[in-house]
């Protein structure tokens, strides 16, 4: 069989800057799971294709066009492209299954464009799918819980093809994507791991992967994708540390702040950790994870900054992850006192988001029980800055209104000042291209702040009582897909989001 698996990262990047990006970082973002399908189609003598589009360049030049089978990878926002991508192939007779994020939380939508959708996923399953044991309109999932990812030396002709440089060589982006665990023991109504239990994942592989990255790529950064890396710290910081800091890999991860207490921070450092990425989320929700208790508001602030500093004194970067316009938030307060936050933690890049119902989460539950999804939003838009729903204790003008003052004040110049004169030099690098960025975000920010002022129609789609998708967002999506636009009318963009079950496939017993 002639196999394609193709990791969508991004939709096509519209300007330079946005272009660099892409090459830089988005690029980095590539998935374990799409690498792994790769190497065991390969395993199974399939001759196979695999490469990752993340805005640059033409995504149907990625792979061959006469493939048998095109496995594709993709988050929500892009999934757009992904079906366009799905209909020029099945056009060319090839069988299309999409897998991943997406797939997980909209599998019902997904089966519009694609012959099969996946959830969970092990090599028996994939041989299976490529056998044709499953009908078109399938959405399958392993029974699997023991996930048994190829190492990094196996996974090596696909991590060149999608994070060495042109030449086949590593760069100083490169970034090798790691697992040590899955799932979380947190429950946090936005997330689709809410209810996936924590597995570590073999201890004696990350070992081998560490020495073997050691010895052929030293230097190389890791990405660890674990939902929340470290929750069996002691367990997986013993391995880390069974080599001299000289030969650890640079390592990215996302932790819940809970974990890092005490002298765990030291730890990192001692295991060459330059970035972690927890979720604070929200002033008044999941204190719990933020390891604060059952405090909230100012107290929860105060406490995060004492972390925030003493974190700060052993790891280069951090970025902390907030949401505004939850049902709990309401009025200024989360804003100032994320304000408050930021003016204390120069060295932590705050990020903004607003919440996202995604497909199989307690809060798409809530929300579409209540009737507040914007239910003619195409997917396209399911992502920062747009909004998707209606919020619980704020019109979107003063949403909007307050997101954009937060934004302003996170990148004033006297605390960029602050930001870019201390830390580490490659954090001072990397708030100053974010720093750029933000003012592209911001941007974005006024222009649906302004419409939301000046358009009457646009306000009452989003306030609930109007429900024909505004002109506005058919443009952005013909904009923001190009020529693939095309392939999917404008008739066709509002989504399916009922919930459908998989058939759940189990290996034979070995
Ligand atoms: C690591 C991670 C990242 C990393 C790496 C991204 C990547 N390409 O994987 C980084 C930090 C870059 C990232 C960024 C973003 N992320 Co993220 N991320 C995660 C996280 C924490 C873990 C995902 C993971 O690897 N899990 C481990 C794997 C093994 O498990 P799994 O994904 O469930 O995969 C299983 C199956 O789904 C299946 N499978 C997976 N892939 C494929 C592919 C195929 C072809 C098949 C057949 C099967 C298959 O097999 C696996 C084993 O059973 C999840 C949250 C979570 N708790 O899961 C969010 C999550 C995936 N991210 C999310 C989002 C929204 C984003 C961002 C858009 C955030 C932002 N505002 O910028 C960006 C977009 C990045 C991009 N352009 O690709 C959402 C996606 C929701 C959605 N439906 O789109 C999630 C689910 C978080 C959430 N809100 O619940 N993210
Ligand atoms: S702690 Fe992170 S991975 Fe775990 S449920 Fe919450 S958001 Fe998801």
């Amino acid at each position: 069989m002639r196999i394609g698996v193709l990791d969508i990262l991004a939709l096509p990047a519209q300007t330079r800057g946005q272009r660099i990006y892409c090459e830089l970082m988005t690029r980095q973002y590539a998935s374990v799971t799409p690498q792994a399908i790769s190497v065991w189609c390969r395993r199974a003598g399939h001759e196979t294709f695999y490469a990752t589009y993340y805005g640059a360049g033409d995504p149907s030049r990625s792979l061959p066009e006469d493939l048998d089978y095109l496995f594709v990878s993709c988050h929500t926002h892009a999934s757009p492209l992904a079906y366009a991508i799905s209909r020029w192939y099945r056009q060319r007779g090839t069988v299309t299954v999409l897998g991943g994020p997406h797939a997980r939380s909209f599998p019902a939508d997904c089966l519009r464009w694609f012959d099969l959708a996946v959830w969970d996923c092990d090599h028996h399953l994939i041989t299976r799918i490529v056998a044709g044991d499953f009908a078109p309109g399938s959405l399958v999932a392993s029974s699997d819980t023991k996930i048994d990812f190829p190492s990094v030396a196996e996974r090596m002709p696909e991590i060149r093809a999608s994070a060495f440089d042109r030449r086949g060589r590593p760069f100083f982006a490169t970034t090798i994507p790691l697992l040590a665990s899955v799932g979380c023991p947190f429950k946090c109504s936005f997330c689709t791991d809410w209810d996936n239990p924590y597995r570590l994942l073999p201890l004696d592989r990350l070992d081998a992967d560490m020495d073997f990255l050691a010895e052929h790529l030293p230097g190389t950064r890791v990405a660890f994708h674990d939902p929340n890396f470290g929750v069996k710290f002691d367990q997986v910081l013993d391995v880390l540390e069974r080599r001299p800091r000289e030969r650890c890999a640079p390592y990215i991860m996302e932790c819940s702040l809970t974990t890092l207490r005490g002298e765990r921070a030291a730890r990192l450092e001692r295991t060459r950790c330059v970035t972690i990425a927890p979720g604070i989320e929200s002033w008044e929700e999941y204190s719990a994870k933020a390891g604060v208790g059952r405090h909230k508001g100012e107290e929860k602030v105060r406490r995060l900054i004492e972390q925030m500093l003493q974190i700060g004194r052993h790891v280069p970067y951090i970025q902390a992850n907030f949401i505004f316009g939850l049902d709990s938030d309401g009025g200024a307060a989360p804003f100032e006192l994320t304000g408050v936050f930021a003016n204390a933690t120069p060295h932590v890049w705050p990020t903004v988001n607003l919440p996202i119902p995604f497909g199989g989460t307690p809060m798409f539950d809530a929300l579409r029980a209540e009737g507040r999804i914007l239910e003619a939003m195409p997917f396209l838009f399911y992502s920062v800055p747009y909004s998707v729903l209606i919020y619980a204790h704020y019109s979107p003008e003063e949403l909007y209104r307050r997101a954009i003052n937060l934004l302003e004040q996170c990148c004033r110049p006297s605390l960029t000042a602050r930001r870019l004169l201390r830390g580490h030099h490659l954090a001072r690098v990397v708030h100053a291209v974010r720093t750029i960025g933000r003012r592209g975000e911001i941007r974005t920010y006024r222009r649906i702040h302004r419409m939301l002022l000046d358009d009457r129609q646009f306000r009452a789609f989003h306030e609930g009582s109007d429900t024909r998708l505004p002109e506005f967002y058919q443009q952005i999506f013909d904009a923001r897909l190009g020529r693939w636009a095309e392939l999917i009318p404008r008739d066709q963009r509002a989504p399916l989001l009922d919930p459908i079950a998989p058939e759940i496939v189990s290996a034979p017993a070995a």
